[in-house]
């Protein structure tokens, strides 16, 4: 008898059934009117009373075994049946966490976008550069202190080469390479020998846009900026010009927008100015277009560059540039809706 069980035990712990007739063909064969666990159970009648207590247990358990394995088994049918299945393997798995795009991504796509609506085409260039790209052809006077170790990151068995402090070098590239009309940005990072903080780091990223054509003016470049700004940080935007020095523009200046925290009124992001600095413009130097190959009598142009941690910060009110390095995803994961 004991044997019997066990083997009938077996036989239900094995049973798989592929159809629902094979589990009700199993339920016949098993617990039926002549069924194997229906006969065992007439045998108990025959067991000496002393052994009564044992087999009844291990009885009522392969009882129970047999009730679950029903059950369970058609549940699986009845939910393949309804469609709202816990089998069902054509369902798709856990759902795999989406990554969000870096804030600095964000805001630097959003920059080439708005000006290639303009008609800018994107140009990259090399971050290991030589002196004439960064430096000479940009007007630069030999003793000017971004040539300084202090500023620049040399290459230390040749002064000549360096790493780029801005992106100007990528335009020198592409005055060399076309010929006007050019409308061009150029993205970046950018290398600069300083201490990091909360607002500087020694690599940075930034965006800077030349357009060079007959008759190009100081207005055009206002307008322009005027455009980008609104695109940027919305169609209420202010912009104004500070009049500023660049060794490669003449006149140049620096651009502020409207703060769109307070609307202008002051508030502790515009230090109660009312105005947020976004970026350096001006017209191209004559000295710079001609080093580059392009006549200065014939030609004139407008450039700008900007920061883009800086607009990124602006955008979203980050409020220290060491979050932009840490890659906490507590930080990063706030972007996800952005796209
Ligand atoms: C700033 C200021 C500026 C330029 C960049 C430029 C490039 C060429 C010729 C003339 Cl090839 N100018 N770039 C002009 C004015 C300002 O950047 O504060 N950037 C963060």
């Amino acid at each position: 008898m004991r044997e019997k069980i066990e083997q009938l035990r077996k036989k239900i712990e094995e049973f798989r059934a592929e159809t629902p007739q094979q589990l009700e063909e199993f339920r016949v064969r098993i617990s039926g009117k002549k069924g194997e666990l229906t006969e065992i159970f007439e045998d108990f009648k025959n067991v000496a009373s002393e052994q009564k207590k044992e087999f009844g247990k291990l009885l009522n358990e392969i009882k129970n075994l047999m009730q679950e394995t029903l059950k369970s088994q058609k549940e699986l049918f009845d939910s393949l049946e309804t469609g709202k299945s816990i089998a069902d393997k054509t369902l798709p798995a856990f759902a795999g966490s989406l990554g969000s795009r870096h804030p600095i991504s964000l805001a630097k796509n959003e920059i080439l976008e708005i000006f290639t609506r303009l008609g800018f085409t994107v140009a990259e260039g090399p971050e290991i550069e030589d002196d004439w790209h960064v430096f000479s052809a940009l007007n630069f006077p030999p003793n000017h202190p971004a040539r300084d170790m202090q500023d620049t990151f040399f290459i230390e068995q040749n002064p000549d080469i360096l790493l780029r402090t801005h992106t100007s070098s990528i335009q020198v590239r592409t005055m060399e390479r076309q010929k006007p009309p050019i409308r061009v940005v150029c993205p970046g990072r950018v290398f600069r020998n300083e201490a990091i903080s909360a607002r500087a780091h020694c690599i940075f990223h930034q965006v800077e846009g030349l357009y060079i054509d007959k008759n190009v003016s100081f207005a055009d470049m206002k307008q322009t900026l005027l455009y980008f700004a609104r695109e940027m940080f919305g169609e209420n935007t202010e912009i104004r010009l500070r009049p500023s020095f660049f060794p490669f523009t003449e006149p140049s200046a620096e651009m502020d927008v409207s703060c769109k925290i307070c609307g202008g009124k002051g508030c502790n992001i515009c230090k109660y100015t009312g105005w947020l600095e976004v970026l350096g413009c001006g017209i191209v130097d004559p000295n710079v277009l001609d080093a580059c190959g392009i006549d200065s009598r014939e030609y004139t142009g407008f450039a700008f560059g900007m920061g883009v941690e800086r607009l990124s910060m602006l955008k979203w009110q980050v409020k220290d540039l060491r979050l932009y390095f840490e890659n906490d995803v507590r930080f990063l994961e706030q972007f996800q809706s952005v796209i």
